[in-house]
């Protein structure tokens, strides 16, 4: 197999791009593409910080490790969930990632903000641990970004994990959430920060390839809770419909941000307010946050 590019032995072949890279070409395409991302979706510039959320997986690195390169001023932010060993070992990867890129990291700890880690919520709440796991990430990135003074947090989601999103929204016509997939959240609130993925271009393969040649040390285990979610079902149904068509997924995430997400888009957008107990925004009078962690104190 020969690189696309320089005729030189590639490492990666790309069916849906009709194309294979040599590693120094490889790591050539996968920037352009995070340029593109920038660029298209006007994420943001030189001028200001960037908050990058990792998580010590291949994704959020990748994407700190492409910002830090393209000359970025990019703090990272990791939320220790307190999810047992996988917790201690990936916060471990992002001190080391950041120390070794000479770059800041804050550390945000679910367990202070909420009164208890991941899986003790999960056992007050009885309710899945992706619930009130998701609810604090979403929560804590705006409030570390505000306290950091930064306006844009991005994140490492790449175009397996939007498109499966997408395809988990479609099968349940969730219209709620539909306008909301996008790979540029604007904000639309004083004290919402802007939210942006620019790896949606990229596919959970690529990015992994690219951590690998730019040999980013990451954990490979997935959060133990994430077994048996229904977003890796619906992965694995798109790997088979791209295995048997290749630029399905792509066809699927890009069709649906050009030609259909639009029609969803709300006029009559949502009426927001500050949490009464918080201040942060909220569309009711307390927040689902203010709530959760009233709920953890009451179980003691
Ligand atoms: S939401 Fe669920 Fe993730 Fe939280 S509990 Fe683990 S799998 S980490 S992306
Ligand atoms: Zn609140």
């Amino acid at each position: 197999m020969k690189c696309t590019k320089c005729k030189g032995s590639a490492i990666l072949e790309l069916r849906r791009h009709n194309a294979a890279f040599c590693a120094p070409d490889f790591v050539a395409f996968f920037k352009n593409q995070v340029r593109e991302a920038i660029r298209k979706y006007r994420m943001f510039s030189h001028d200001e910080r960037v908050l990058v959320a990792v998580s010590g997986g291949k994704d959020s690195l990748a994407l700190w490790d492409v910002l830090i390169d393209e000359g970025y001023d990019t703090t990272g932010l990791y939320l220790d969930l307190g999810i047992f060993d996988y917790s201690v070992e990936s916060k471990a990867r992002c001190e080391a990632f950041a120390t070794s890129r000479g770059v800041p990291l804050v550390i945000s700890r679910v367990a202070d903000e909420v009164g208890a880690p991941v899986p003790v919520i999960k056992q007050v709440t009885r309710r899945p641990p992706c619930s009130g796991c998701g609810l604090s990430k979403r929560y804590l990135m705006n409030k570390a970004a505000q306290d950091q003074g930064i306006a844009v947090v991005a994140t490492g989601h790449n175009l397996d994990d939007e498109a499966a999103t997408l395809f988990g929204s479609v099968m349940h016509w969730q219209t709620d959430a539909l306008p909301r997939q996008s790979p540029a959240l604007a904000s639309t609130h004083p004290k919402l920060v802007r939210r942006v993925k620019p790896l949606y271009r990229l596919s959970e393969r690529e990015t992994a390839a690219y951590a690998f040649v730019r040999k980013i040390d990451y954990i490979v285990d997935e959060c133990p809770f994430a077994k048996g979610a229904t977003s890796i079902t619906h992965k694995e149904t798109l790997n088979r419909m791209e295995e048997a068509s290749p630029g399905a997924k792509h066809n699927f995430l890009f069709g649906f941000l050009e030609k259909a997400r639009p029609a969803f888009e709300r006029i009559d957008g949502v009426t927001l307010n500050e949490c009464t107990r918080c201040g942060q925004v909220t569309s009711g009078t307390v927040c689902a946050f203010c709530k959760l962690s009233d709920q953890v104190k009451r179980a003691g």
